[in-house]
């Protein structure tokens, strides 16, 4: 016997800089619950203004649809669906099979934004391998250059992550690494994005000897129907932020792809409740157990949803607390 719910939830949040010209101040997203011989199984299905290409609300009809399909038993190809959606659906469905393993990895590389001297002091006093990520092309790509050449030095085993999310020109890409030592570029693991141009960050990365990531530019090729990866290669590492890339499946081919053709690939969180971060940790020690995830987004918000994120003081919600907008009962 099946059942299905379809929850909208709202939390509290401040996304800072993270989201840059997109201040988020409120998260709104889609639960799915799938009900089957006793066991229940949920999948989130968050898009995000502006990364994703589907809106809230087409992806809560393209999800109540999926949820109907799934209750009568049709089969479905979910990367029909939206990204948002296909990645959801296909969590929980995976989660209801039994095939999501549970161990996940919590170890999230920190999101550093704030004052300079706070992020040396707490990643001085974080154990083990010591990777943080930085987010860059905010301020003066002279003032971030210093910054992160001042945390390579002044931690010898630091490693880091940069995004810039494509803010950079060229020349400012290269005034940038002109403030870092060419004995310190090797312990940036990454630079996600440098320029507003993939082909000027390839050449940035030749050019500086700065290992680059793409981010924005495998979300936007992956659109293509005749994508292949074989063509963004010359990067360290793809970031695969499955809310906006699709299904497990998709991902995983993606992960597998990526190995072969020498790259890294990390998984990333596109700042979804506590609830669908908790799967992303499981998702990430599944098919990347090698990688740091970039998960280190619940302490945006200001409370979490129904599991709850490791060691977070943040207060939980539970589902019965928000909006149930749709079920088969
Ligand atoms: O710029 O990579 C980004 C989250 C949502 C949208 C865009 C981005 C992010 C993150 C997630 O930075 C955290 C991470 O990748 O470590
Ligand atoms: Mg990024």
């Amino acid at each position: 016997m099946r059942a299905a719910k379809l929850y909208k939830y709202t939390l509290p949040m401040d996304s800072g800089v993270v989201l840059r010209e997109n201040k988020l101040t409120e998260r709104t997203g889609w639960i799915i619950e799938l009900h089957e011989n006793g066991k229940i199984a949920r999948g989130e299905v968050a898009p995000l203004i502006g990364f994703s290409q589907e809106s809230l609300d087409e992806a809560g009809i393209a999800a109540q649809c999926a949820l109907e399909a799934w209750f009568s038993g049709h089969k479905q190809n979910y990367d029909e669906l939206p990204p948002s959606v296909a990645f959801g659906f296909s969590m929980a469905l995976t989660e209801l099979e039994g095939k999501l393993p549970r161990q996940g990895n919590y170890v999230a590389a920190p999101l550093c934004t704030g004052d300079p001297d706070e992020i040396i002091e707490s990643l001085s006093a974080m154990p083990g391998k010591r990777v943080a990520k930085v987010k860059v092309g905010l301020y003066e790509p002279i003032r971030d250059g210093m910054l992160v050449d001042l945390m390579l030095e002044s931690i010898p085993d630091l490693t880091l992550r940069l995004d810039a999310n494509r803010a950079w020109t060229k020349e400012q890409a290269m005034k940038f690494a002109s403030y870092i030592s060419p004995s310190l570029r090797q312990r940036i693991e990454f630079l996600e994005e440098p320029c507003a141009n993939p082909a000027d960050s390839l050449a940035f990365a030749i050019d500086t000897g700065i290992a680059i990531g793409w981010d924005e530019t495998l979300q936007q090729e992956i659109r293509h129907p005749d994508f292949a990866l074989e063509e963004l290669t010359g990067v360290k590492a793809i970031v695969i932020k499955p809310t906006l890339i699709g299904s497990i499946e998709r991902c995983k081919f993606l992960v597998e792809k990526a190995h072969k053709l020498g790259m890294h690939a990390v998984i990333s969180s596109s700042i979804e409740s506590s609830l669908g971060l908790n799967q992303l940790a499981r998702l990430a020690h599944w098919i990347t157990p090698d990688e740091v995830p970039g998960l280190d987004t619940i302490s945006l918000y200001q409370a979490q949803l129904e599991t709850p994120w490791p060691k977070s003081p943040l207060p939980l919600t539970t589902l019965d607390e928000h909006e149930l907008v749709w079920s088969t009962r």
